[in-house]
């Protein structure tokens, strides 16, 4: 082994006992002697993918070290020294690899793509960015809760030109949420060197834009990570704040194994191998008389039994076996529906009141529920569903949002990971594109992934018929009940509304919640005045008749009744389906088996929408009963116009009666 001076990196062991020095020692050799192993096995073909984080473990191991067992840490690709400074066994790492049963996600996901609550680490997704949005909610939570916790979430320099990046410093300065950001700008972003990556000297001044302290650490000297990050940490357990810390290092291998360092000029790679965080703190420790040369074999011979051990575990292990039933069952987290039944007393409410009068009633029910929205504090929000709830809430469970909605959709995550229920409303269904990611990779695949629930609910104002354009007016519902993992509701009337909300933020899960825009102030019923509970997944038969079957949902419900009252020969079931995922096919076939016909309408385009998947579960399921091809009436395959006669073209409103009639004369 080459020597180093230890000029390369100047540590300082202040303050710090021989046992807390060798533990640091101990700790950085772990991951080392594992990842050279790894490298080993990458070469016989023995594992498929290596991201390296040589040369960067004085970082991972130091602000772990930092960090209290109970606080939450949030990793990347290239961070384990996390896992292994938490202590996790090795062979559930190696089975987690292998895809193996012992790992965090019976082989479901690879790599370092896991959180455990056992270890307080939750893992990344691949699209990097969404964790640091993740770390403001779970920051939150310590703050709501009063725990007094850091959480500690890791970014490479890459990942912080992402807008997750800047939402999530954005959230965290304006909440003084307790977070250390943490990048480790190690030279490289796959291949990307940091001057195309971002224009600033150093990615530490950033934090003066958001307001926010930051510190530049040396991130190859493990004495200044440790010492720095566990005073840091200290002292935001007391004063909760966000801070920024650029740790400076390098990447010493290939963005993953198979992609080489060609692109790194041979030059860096020589002076940073100098500046190799355990070589030169060994070489410390031992001019310091601290570890000498038998020490240092003795702890390597310990940690490579120990990995040799926990790899023949980790081999030994079975393989998955494949089985249908548990992959279905674990995409959502089981839920006991509880049901509340609806009092005598009723009030006449229009939607938006009866959505309000809901949400209040969950907010009282629920006490640490929290809203999450732009202006839905003060202002009420743009539609005043939560007016007066700062009143009756408090600004900490009613929250006004910056316009963000990565971080917000983020955020409710990491409060479900601290086991806080939340409700998002986004202003517009429409915008719920910018949290479009955190959505349908996050939330959804959380519990499929490592059984993290996300107990989160999103309001989606939606619809159009408002004159209000192609932004305003969008029902977006088929982006969503395509996605396996998450629920979607979609009522039409007050009192579905009011017993399917309360049911939603009971439903552990990620639930969308549709409400049109057109309904919220034009339909009004008698709605009981408690909280009550209506069950997700069933449709109710509006309407009773052995014509045909009208399937819809939402404001087309409404079409399909008022073009009913106009023909009263007409004898049909009408069925509003309230839910689309999960989606009652035992009402829609029932139904379709009796009548022999069926059409479908909704609000979206045609191509690609449910009604296309109703369809072809008809035919699957009924065809034998169909006395006519079913027929699915959808708007226009353009974007939603904003002036009415546009308007009023492009919606299946006013196409509904002559496809009706025709399939009635089929
Ligand atoms: C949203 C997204 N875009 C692209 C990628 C592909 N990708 C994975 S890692 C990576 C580079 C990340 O660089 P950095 O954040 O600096 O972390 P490092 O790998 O250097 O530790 C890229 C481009 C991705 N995973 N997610």
């Amino acid at each position: 082994m080459e020597t180093f001076s230890k000029a390369m990196i100047n540590y300082n062991k202040e303050g710090l006992n021989k046992e807390t020095l060798i533990d640091l020692y101990k700790s950085m050799l772990k991951p080392r002697l594992i990842e050279e192993k790894m490298l080993i096995l990458l070469r016989q073909g023995k594992i498929s993918k290596w991201f390296s984080g040589i040369g960067q473990e004085a970082i991972s191991v130091g602000v772990t070290k930092a960090m209290l067992a109970e606080e939450y840490i949030l990793p990347m690709h290239r961070n384990l020294g996390v896992f292994t400074t938490r202590e996790i066994p090795l062979y559930r790492l190696f089975s987690q690899w292998q895809g193996k049963a012992s790992g965090f996600t019976k082989g479901r996901d690879r790599s370092f793509h896991f959180g455990t609550q056992e270890y307080k680490i939750v893992g990344m997704i691949s699209h990097l960015g969404p964790q640091l949005g993740v770390a403001d909610g779970i920051a939150l939570a310590s703050k709501l809760q009063n725990k007094n916790q850091v959480t500690a979430v890791f970014t490479g320099e890459g990942g912080t030109s992402e807008g997750d990046f800047h939402e999530a410093l954005n959230v965290a300065s304006v909440w003084q949420l307790p977070v250390l950001f943490c990048i480790e700008n190690n030279g490289y972003g796959l291949s990307t060197p940091t001057s195309e990556q971002y224009n600033c000297k150093d990615l530490a001044d950033r934090a003066l834009g958001y307001g926010m302290e930051s510190h530049i650490i040396d991130g190859n000297n493990i004495l200044e990570v440790y010492t720095k990050v566990s005073a840091l940490a200290e002292d935001i357990r007391e004063n909760p704040r966000p801070v920024l810390l650029e740790f400076k290092t390098f990447r010493m291998r290939g963005h993953e194994e198979a992609s080489g360092t060609k692109y790194v000029p041979q030059d860096l790679l020589d002076t940073w191998a100098k500046k190799d965080p355990l070589e030169n703190y060994q070489e410390f420790l031992k001019n310091e008389g601290i570890l000498d040369e038998a020490l240092e074999v003795k702890f390597k011979e310990e940690i490579v039994h120990e990995i040799n051990e926990h790899l023949d575990l980790a081999y030994a292990e079975e393989v998955i076996i494949a089985s249908e039933s548990e992959e279905l069952n674990d995409v959502y987290q089981n839920h006991l529906y509880q049901e509340v039944s609806p009092n005598k007393k009723t009030e006449e409410l229009r939607l938006v009141d009866a959505i309000s009068e809901g949400l209040k009633q969950s907010m009282e029910r629920h006490d640490d529920l929290v809203i999450m929205g732009q202006d839905v504090a003060e202002y009420g929000g743009v539609f005043k569903i939560t007016d007066g709830f700062v009143e009756a809430f408090g600004k900490d469970r009613v929250r006004n949002t910056p316009i963000c909605e990565s971080a917000i959709v983020e955020a409710a995550m990491g409060l479900s990971i601290s086991g806080i229920k939340s409700v998002v409303e986004m202003q517009f269904a429409d915008f719920v594109t910018s949290g479009f990611n955190p959505v349908v990779n996050y939330l959804a695949k959380s519990h499929y992934r490592w059984n993290q629930n996300a107990d989160v609910v999103l309001r989606m104002p939606c619809g159009a018929g408002v004159a209000a354009g192609p932004f305003h007016s969008q029902t977006n519902e088929a982006w969503f009940t395509k996605t396996p993992g998450l629920k979607v509701v979609y009522p039409a009337f007050p009192y579905d509304a009011k017993g399917l909300l309360a049911s939603a933020i009971n439903d552990p899960n990620p639930v969308l919640f549709f409400e049109h825009k057109a309904l919220y102030r034009s339909i009004r019923q008698e709605v009981p005045t408690d909280y009550f509970t209506l069950p997700l997944g069933k449709a109710s038969l509006l309407r009773e008749g052995n014509d045909v079957t009208i399937i819809s949902y939402g404001a087309a419900v409404h079409w399909a009744l008022n073009t009913l009252d106009k023909h009263s020969n007409i004898q049909a079931d009408v069925i509003d389906l309230r839910s689309l995922q999960p989606l009652d096919t035992e009402a829609i076939y029932a139904s379709v088996k009796k009548t022999g016909r069926a059409i479908i309408l909704q609000e979206d385009s045609l191509f690609g929408g449910i009604a296309s998947d109703i369809s072809a579960l008809i035919m699957e399921n009924c065809f034998e009963e169909l006395d006519a091809p079913v027929k699915r009436v959808a708007s226009m395959e353009t974007p939603i116009p904003f002036i009415n006669q546009l308007e009023d073209q492009y919606l299946s409103r006013d196409k509904f009666e002559g496809e009706l009639l025709k399939l009635l004369a089929y």
